[in-house]
């Protein structure tokens, strides 16, 4: 009976055909209310997306040439026609795919849960659907289901399964979504194929494979927040453990997911996901050997954790099955740091104190973990803004006290002796009473002449008249998203950016502009005010904003400051007359001079 309500809910003929915008292709907005099976994902951390299907097979290439940014998006980049695309199952057995050895592979890596995508937008079913012939079980040689192994051999490693499912974008199915090159999109009957294939598919994900700990919607469209909302509770009553992530839609997922390889500038409340490709495509592409080193993975898993989000790293398995050399590699390796030094990220919230020039916080109930990503010189840590009373501190790795003292807010750890172990982060805890204290979203940013650079990102800004702070999303390969946060608008002497920042020790700086500027509005002259000693400069052309085009940032060096007293200062960038935007100001860098 209610499937059939929902039939007549969506018959309404409810038809939507537009290009999809950044907005609506990533919804970061969740629904706000707490899902009540939320805490295991908070406490996670870590994760493993795998994108896998037929495009694996294709590694980038077709009819001869080589496409690069995402893989999984071939068919749609190169136009490929059903009618040609549906014949790569007919080669697809990937006889190298091994359920335990991936699983096996995640726990190894130390990541608490896994995605998988059970269908991507190329509308081919990785699993043994009985909607579909277009499916790994009747279009492929291999003839076997790799989902029910996988999500096994996973869960009985303790580590949560959950399927990737791509419910708007269908390029095999007519009226599904966004195949723009077989079929009229302002034609399509969206509700006819999400009554047709999504919904019974999911039924079949939700039913088939056991407890689903995450279901993963991605590029949503085709619907109503109604009918999102009664998609929503039709297969929650399959499953109302699952959660169901924020690319649902309509701001009605479980826990928010940012755009693809995005990390915010400051801690987030609430449950949220940033997602990362291993290289430059979730797909697997022979040709892209662009792997993110075990250091860049454990920084930004460091990074993801400071801001009490959670990561989750891609994996892009090939044809046959094989997940790359350096994917396995470097997870194992990140696995191995985990193993010593997990305790400062799982189950951590966001750190008290904000990003310091060595590095990130994250917190446990009376414990403080500092990440000292950047060694500093000397070994003095500075802990600004640290009011709670210390109990000790220690290196996480090897429990060895270490000397510190505080002076006034100010905590200062010695680490001399603390071993580097070439480790990308070496943590130290900090072990105090007392309750934890509150982000501290009005601390100054800290400038030390321990540290070759210290940056002042544009995030940290306050700004004036016109000036705003904007996230800005560009891409450098086809669908390989970067997300850069600058201050824009700045047009006349009253828009400006201004810092409160602490320049810890004497000495000379070298003030450096970090922006991207197009040439036709280069050539313009601006001012750096520190405590309104004015430095003028003028801008350097770089590249216009293109989301389809590198944002190209110059860092162009414009004055030495003189720092003969330590303590605060305010630094602020504005053009020195009316005209074009001066510039996207991504940060000021403050370099000792030596
Ligand atoms: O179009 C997809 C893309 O292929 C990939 O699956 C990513 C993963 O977050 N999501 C979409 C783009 O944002």
């Amino acid at each position: 009976m209610k499937s059939i309500f929902l039939v007549l809910a969506f018959s309404t003929g409810f038809l939507v055909s537009k290009a999809q915008g950044m907005e609506e292709m990533w919804d970061k907005s969740a629904s706000g209310k707490e899902h009540p099976n939320i805490q295991w994902f908070k406490d996670a951390k870590f994760g493993m997306f795998i994108h896998w299907g037929l495009y694996s097979k294709l590694a980038g290439v077709w009819s001869g040439k080589n496409y690069y940014g995402s893989g999984e998006w071939i068919m749609n980049q190169a136009r490929i026609p059903v009618k040609d695309y549906q014949k790569i199952a007919a080669s697809f057995n990937p006889v190298k795919f091994n359920a335990g050895e991936w699983a096996q592979l995640a726990k190894d890596a130390g990541v608490k849960y896994m995605v998988i995508t059970a269908k991507h937008h190329e509308g081919f079913s990785m699993f043994d659907s009985k909607v579909t012939d277009f499916d790994i079980v009747d279009a492929t040689p291999y003839k076997k289901d790799p989902m029910k192994a996988l999500s096994e051999a996973t869960r009985s490693l303790g580590i949560q399964f959950g399927f990737y499912y791509s419910q708007f974008q269908d390029w095999y199915e007519p009226n599904g979504g966004k195949n723009t090159w077989d079929f009229d999109e302002s034609k399509k009957d969206y509700q006819l194929y999400y009554q047709k294939k999504a919904i019974p598919q999911l039924k079949e994900l939700l039913t088939n494979y056991g407890p689903l700990g995450i279901v993963w919607f991605d590029t949503p469209g085709g619907m109503s927040k109604e009918q999102t909302q009664q998609f929503i509770n039709e297969l929650r009553q399959l499953q109302p453990n699952s959660l169901f992530s924020s690319r649902v839609g309509q701001g009605l997922g479980d826990y928010k997911d940012f755009g693809d390889s995005e990390v915010p500038p400051v801690p987030i409340k609430g449950a949220w996901e940033s997602v990362y490709t291993h290289n430059d495509s979730w797909g697997y592409i022979t040709h892209d050997m662009n792997f993110k080193s075990t250091a860049e993975i454990i920084r930004l898993l460091a990074n993801v954790a400071s801001k009490g989000g959670n990561l989750m790293l891609n994996v892009g398995p090939d044809g046959e099955g094989n997940i790359p050399y350096y994917s396995v590699k470097y997870l194992r390796e990140t696995g191995a740091w985990l193993q010593k030094n997990g305790e400062s990220i799982y189950a951590t919230t966001a750190g008290f104190v904000p990003e310091q020039p060595w590095g990130f916080t994250t917190s446990k109930p009376g414990k403080l973990f500092l990440h000292v990503v950047n060694r500093p010189a000397y070994d003095l840590v500075l802990v600004p803004g640290f009011k709670n009373n210390v109990l000790k501190v220690y290196s996480l790795t090897d429990k060895k006290n270490l000397s510190f003292e505080k002076k006034g807010t100010d905590l200062l750890v010695r680490m001399k002796g603390v071993k580097n172990e070439q480790s990308p982060n070496t943590v130290l805890v900090v072990e105090y009473s007392g309750t934890e204290p509150a982000y501290n979203e009005t601390a100054p940013v800290t400038i030390a002449a321990a540290f070759e650079t210290n940056y002042i990102n544009a995030a940290f800004a306050k700004t004036t008249g016109a000036a705003k702070i904007q996230p800005l999303t560009y891409s450098h390969y086809y669908g390989d998203w970067k997300h850069t946060t600058c201050v824009t608008g700045m047009q006349n002497p009253a828009d400006g950016a201004t810092f409160s920042v602490r320049i810890i020790d004497q000495g000379d700086y070298k003030l450096i502009l970090e922006y991207a500027c197009p040439e036709s509005r280069s050539r313009q002259e601006g001012i750096l005010e520190v405590n309104g000693q004015p430095f003028l400069f003028r801008t350097l052309r770089t590249s216009e904003f293109d989301r389809k085009a590198p944002l190209l940032f110059i860092k162009h060096p414009v004055a030495i400051l003189h720092v003969e007293k330590p303590g605060i200062y305010t630094m602020t960038v504005k053009p020195a007359k009316t005209g074009a935007e001066l510039m996207k100001l991504k940060s000021i860098i403050a370099e000792p001079v030596q």
